[in-house]
C-alpha cells in the first residue's frame, strides 16, 4: 500500500484553514493514518526541503515552514502520491486549477498552504522524517467498499 505526506503549512494553521484543507482529503476518500500538530525545527527544515538547497527561495522556504505549527499527516492508498499531487494543485496557487486546494485558497507560490510528496521515494523519505513507524495507525474503513471497487 503506498503512502504519502501531507503538510498543513504555517499559513494554513494561521488562517484556520487546518479542516479545511483535512476535510478535502477526506472528501476525496483520501485515508489518515497519521497526524500531529507540530512545530518543524530548522534542522527537519532541512533535511525535508534539503532538494532545493541553494535555491533563491531556501532560505524564505526554510524561515516560512518553521515560522509557527505545522498539521502533519500520513496518507495511505493505492496510488495516494498522485490523488494527492492533483487534490493540492500546481505549486503556484496562481497556476493552479479552480477545485483544487491551493487553487482555492491561495495567490502566492511562497504561501501554497500544503505540502504534498512529489514521489513513492520522496514520500517514504520524508514520512520517515516527521513519523514513526508506531506513530501510523493500522485500521480498515467500512465505508472502502463505497470509495473504491475492490
Ligand atoms: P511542491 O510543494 O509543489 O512540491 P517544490 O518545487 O517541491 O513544490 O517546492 C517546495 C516549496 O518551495 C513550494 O511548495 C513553495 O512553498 C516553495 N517554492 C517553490 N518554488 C518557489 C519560488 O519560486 N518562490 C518561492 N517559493 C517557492
Ligand atoms: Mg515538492
Amino acid at each position: 500500500m503506498d503512502r504519502t505526506l501531507v503538510l498543513v503549512k504555517p499559513d494554513g494553521v494561521q488562517r484556520g484553514l487546518i479542516g479545511e484543507i483535512i476535510s478535502r482529503l477526506e472528501r476525496r476518500g483520501l485515508k489518515i493514518v497519521g497526524m500531529k500538530l507540530m512545530q518543524v525545527s530548522g534542522e527537519l527544515a532541512n533535511r525535508h526541503y534539503g532538494e532545493h538547497e541553494g535555491k533563491p527561495f531556501f532560505a524564505g522556504l526554510v524561515g516560512f515552514i518553521t515560522s509557527g505549527p505545522i498539521v502533519a499527516m500520513a496518507i495511505e492508498g493505492n496510488n495516494v502520491v498522485g490523488l494527492v499531487r492533483t487534490t493540492v494543485g500546481e505549486t503556484n496557487p496562481a497556476d493552479s486549477a479552480p477545485g483544487t486546494i491551493r487553487g482555492d485558497l491561495g495567490v502566492d507560490i511562497g504561501r501554497n498552504l500544503i505540502h504534498g510528496s512529489d514521489s513513492d521515494e520522496s514520500a517514504k523519505r520524508e514520512l520517515s522524517l516527521f513519523f514513526t513507524e508506531g506513530e501510523l495507525v493500522d485500521y480498515s474503513r467500512d465505508t472502502d467498499p463505497w470509495i473504491i471497487e475492490a
